[in-house]
C-alpha cells in the first residue's frame, strides 16, 4: 500500500505516474529491439524504476546525480532529448559520445548527470567531488550518487561514504539493493542486515526504504537533500528486485521462480496505479490514454535514431580527442630577476604561483594542510589559501583521485599529491580508466595535476622507492612530466597545473634537497612535450630523464677527461615524447644508450628502444643499449640498494658502446 505523509495532488501524482512509465515503455521497447538484433545489449531496470525516477524527481535541477546501468529514469525524468539519448543508446554518430561509449556511459553537464564507467563504484568518490566544488561555491546543491548492492563491496564506496563523512559534503549516497549482483545473492555478497546500517559506522545517517514505493523514495530523497545540505551525507538503501537478468542474454536460471512471483506484485508501477485509482486521480480510460501519449512521445525520436548515420572513423579527430588542446603559448610572467632555490623550493613556486594565479585551484593530499606534506612542499599553503583549498583527505588514493576528477567536471583545478609515488598503485583504477579516458569519452577538459614523490637511492626500501612512471606512458590521454633540474621542476609543474589534461608529476626525493640552481623568482609556462639535449656531443647519446639527467651528466664529465664527447637528452616528457629531438641527436652521433632507473623490462627505455630502431635504423652504428635497475624489488639497505640501481654498470656500457 502506498500512503503520502502529504497530501499530493493530482497534477503532481499523474506527473510522477507519467514519470515512471515513460522508461518502462522505453524498455520494452529496446527488448523488442534487442530481440530483432538491432541493439547488442541492454541491461534492464524493469522493475526498479520508482528509485531513478523518484530520486530524479526529487532533485533539484542544479542537483547532480550519477547513475549506473539500470537508471534510464533518471535520463528521462531529467528530460534528457529523445534523439541525442537514443542515438547514445544505439552507439550512433549523434549521441553524446558520438560512438566512443556505450548505453549509459556518458555525462551531460547540462543536464547535470555525470555518467558511469563500468568499474563498479568508481564514480562514488567522483560525487565527492561534486559536491565538493557546490560546497565550496556555496551553491546550495547536492550529489545523488548511485550504485547497486553488488558494488557496496568495492574500495570506492567505502572510500566515498568515508571521504563525504569527514569533509561532511552534501551527498546521498543511493544503493539499488535488487538482490543480486549478477548471478550472486546478497548473501554471499555482504554479512550485514541491511547495508544502511553501514551509515553509522561512517557517522552519517542510513534509510532503509522501499525502493517500488515512489512516494516513499521521494519523501526519503527530500529529507535527505536537506540534511546533506546541511553537512550531513546520507546513504540510502533502496530494496527493489531485479525483474530480468543482468543483461539480456545472461538469462535468470539462478533466481528462484518464487521471488519472480512476490516481486511481480510488488511492481513499482502496479502499485502507484493502485494508488491514483484509490485516490480518484486515474480510470482505465485515462490510463489508456497516458500509455499511448507515452508510446508516442518518444516513438518518432527513436526512430529516427534508428535510421541516422553510424560514426565514421576520422583517424585525425579521434586521436586529436585524446586530449584538450593546451595553450601553446602564454604571457611570459618571467620577471628576470634570478634567484637561488632548491629542487624542491622551485616545485613550491611553481605550485604556489598557479594558485595565486587562479582561484580555482586546490590540492588534495595526505597530511598536506597544516603539516605541509611530508616532503614539506605545500608548508604555508593552508595560511595563504584556506582550508577549502588546502585539504587534508583521510589515507584515500582512490578517493581522493575519483573527488579530484568530479572537481575537474565542476570547473575547478585540483592538484593531488601523492604522499609516495608508491602509493599510486592504489589509485591505479582512477587514473587508467576515469580520469585519463573521461575527456576522450564524452567529457570536458580534465585539468588535474597528480604530484608524486618517486625515485630510489634513499634507502627506503620496496615501498617507498619506486619510480613508476612508466607505467602511465602506455596510457592515451595521460601525460607523464619528470623534471631533472631546478628550473623544470617550477615551469614543468606550472605548465603541468594549466595544461587542460590530466598529467602525472614525478618528483624525485634525492633531488629535492640535493640540487640547487638559480632561477628566474616566477614559473614561465610552457607546452609539455619538449626534450631537452643538456649537454652537446658527438661519440654518442645518452637519452635519460629524471635522476638519470644527473648519473649520465656526471659520467660525461669523467669520460670527457678521456676526449669522449657525449650527448645527453634530457626527456623533461615521457608522455608525449619528444622523439624528433632523439632522432636528430641519434643522427648525429650514431651511438645510443637509454638510461633510466626503474627496473630495465618493460620500462620507459622498451619503447624508446623501439622506436629508434624503427626511426633510426639507418643512422645506427652501434645496437641500442638500455641501462635500468635489475629486474627486482628495490632492497632496503645501501649496498644491497646500489646494486640493484647499477650505476656501477653505466660507466662500462658506454665504453661497450663506444668499442662497438
Ligand atoms: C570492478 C568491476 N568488477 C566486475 C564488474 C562486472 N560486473 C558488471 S555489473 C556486475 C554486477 C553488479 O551488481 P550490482 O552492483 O549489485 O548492480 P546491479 O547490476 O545489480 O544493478 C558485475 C560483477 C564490473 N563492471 N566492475
Amino acid at each position: 500500500m502506498i500512503k503520502t505523509t502529504k497530501k499530493i495532488s493530482k497534477e503532481r501524482a499523474l506527473e510522477i505516474y507519467k514519470s515512471l512509465l515513460l522508461p518502462r515503455q522505453i524498455e520494452e521497447r529496446m527488448l523488442n529491439l534487442l530481440r530483432q538484433n538491432k541493439i547488442s545489449k541492454w541491461f534492464s531496470g524493469i522493475g526498479q524504476e520508482a528509485v531513478a525516477v523518484g530520486v530524479t524527481l526529487s532533485s533539484h535541477k542544479e542537483d547532480y546525480i550519477l547513475p549506473m546501468h539500470r537508471n534510464l529514469g533518471v535520463f528521462t525524468t531529467r528530460k534528457v532529448p529523445f534523439y541525442p539519448l537514443f542515438c547514445q543508446l544505439f552507439g550512433k554518430a549523434d549521441g553524446f559520445s558520438g560512438g566512443r561509449e556505450r548505453s549509459f556511459h556518458f555525462g551531460s553537464l547540462e543536464h547535470n548527470i555525470v555518467g558511469m564507467i563500468s568499474h563498479l563504484a568508481a564514480m562514488m568518490p567522483v560525487a565527492d567531488g561534486l559536491a565538493l566544488a557546490k560546497k565550496i561555491k556555496k551553491e546550495n546543491a547536492v550529489a545523488f550518487s548511485f550504485c547497486g548492492d553488488g558494488a557496496t563491496s568495492e574500495g570506492d564506496f567505502h572510500e566515498a561514504l568515508n571521504l563525504a563523512a569527514v569533509w561532511r559534503l552534501p551527498v546521498v549516497f543511493i544503493i539499488e539493493n535488487n538482490g543480486y549482483g549478477l548471478s550472486t545473492p546478497t548473501n554471499e555478497q555482504f554479512a550485514c542486515e541491511n547495508l544502511s546500517d553501514r551509515a553509522k559506522g561512517y557517522g552519517i545517517k542510513g534509510f532503509h526504504i522501499d525502493g517500488n514505493n515512489v512516494i516513499e523514495v521521494m519523501e526519503t530523497v527530500e529529507k535527505a537533500r536537506k540534511l546533506a545540505l546541511k553537512g550531513e551525507s546520507v546513504l540510502i538503501e533502496a530494496k527493489t528486485f531485479r525483474m530480468r537478468g543482468h543483461e539480456e542474454s545472461s538469462g535468470t536460471h539462478y533466481i528462484p521462480d518464487l521471488l519472480f512471483k512476490d516481486w511481480a506484485k510488488k511492481d513499482p508501477i502496479l502499485r502507484f496505479e493502485k494508488f491514483l485509482e484509490e485516490e480518484g486521480f486515474l480510470n482505465k480510460k485515462e490510463q489508456e490514454k497516458i500509455l499511448e501519449e507515452i508510446k508516442a512521445s518518444f516513438k518518432e525520436d527513436l526512430d529516427k535514431a534508428l535510421i541516422s548515420k553510424e560514426p565514421s572513423f576520422d583517424r585525425k579527430k579521434e586521436l586529436g580527442a585524446v586530449y584538450a588542446p593546451a595553450p601553446t603559448k602564454l604571457p611570459s610572467t618571467e620577471n628576470g630577476q634570478k634567484v637561488e632555490k632548491r629542487f624542491i623550493d622551485a616545485i613550491q613556486s611553481g605550485l604556489k604561483q598557479a594558485f595565486e594565479e587562479d582561484d580555482s585551484t586546490i590540492i588534495l593530499g595526505q597530511d598536506i594542510a597544516e603539516y605541509g606534506g611530508v616532503f614539506k612542499v605545500t608548508e604555508g599553503f593552508l595560511n595563504q589559501f584556506g582550508a577549502d583549498r588546502v585539504r587534508n583527505t583521510p589515507i584515500i588514493e582512490s578517493g581522493a583521485l575519483g573527488a579530484a576528477l568530479g572537481l575537474c567536471y565542476a570547473g575547478m583545478v585540483p592538484v593531488v599529491e601523492m604522499q609516495f609515488s608508491d602509493f599510486i598503485s592504489c589509485g591505479f583504477n582512477q587514473i587508467v580508466n576515469n580520469i585519463a579516458k573521461s575527456h576522450y569519452r564524452w567529457s570536458p577538459a580534465v585539468n588535474m595535476t597528480i604530484r608524486a614523490p618517486h625515485g630510489g637511492g634513499v634507502g627506503a626500501g620496496p615501498f617507498h622507492s619506486q619510480s613508476p612512471e612508466g607505467w602511465f606512458m602506455q596510457i592515451p590521454g595521460l601525460k607523464v612530466v619528470v623534471p631533472a633540474t631546478v628550473e623544470d621542476a617550477q615551469n614543468l609543474l606550472y605548465s603541468s597545473i594549466l595544461d587542460p589534461n590530466p598529467v602525472l608529476f614525478f618528483e624525485h626525493k634525492k633531488l629535492y634537497r640535493s640540487i640547487r640552481d638559480d632561477v628566474a623568482e616566477k614559473a614561465v609556462y610552457e607546452p609539455l612535450g619538449k626534450a631537452k639535449v643538456k649537454k652537446a656531443g658527438s661519440d654518442a647519446t645518452i637519452v635519460t630523464y629524471g635522476m638519470g639527467v644527473w648519473w649520465a651528466l656526471e659520467t660525461a664529465e669523467e669520460l670527457a677527461k678521456e676526449g669522449i664527447s657525449l650527448e645527453v637528452v634530457d626527456l623533461r616528457t615521457l608522455l608525449p615524447l619528444d622523439l624528433e629531438t632523439i632522432k636528430t641527436s641519434v643522427a648525429k652521433t650514431h651511438r645510443v644508450l637509454l638510461l633510466q632507473e626503474p627496473s630495465l623490462t618493460m620500462g620507459p627505455m622498451a619503447e624508446i628502444s623501439a622506436l629508434i630502431s624503427e626511426h633510426c635504423f639507418e643512422k645506427l652504428d652501434a645496437p641500442v643499449i638500455r641501462c635500468g635497475a635489475l629486474d627486482m624489488p628495490i632492497p632496503f639497505n645501501k649496498a644491497l640498494e646500489d646494486e640493484f640501481l647499477k650505476r656501477n654498470v653505466f660507466e662500462e656500457r658506454i665504453r661497450e658502446l663506444l668499442e662497438y
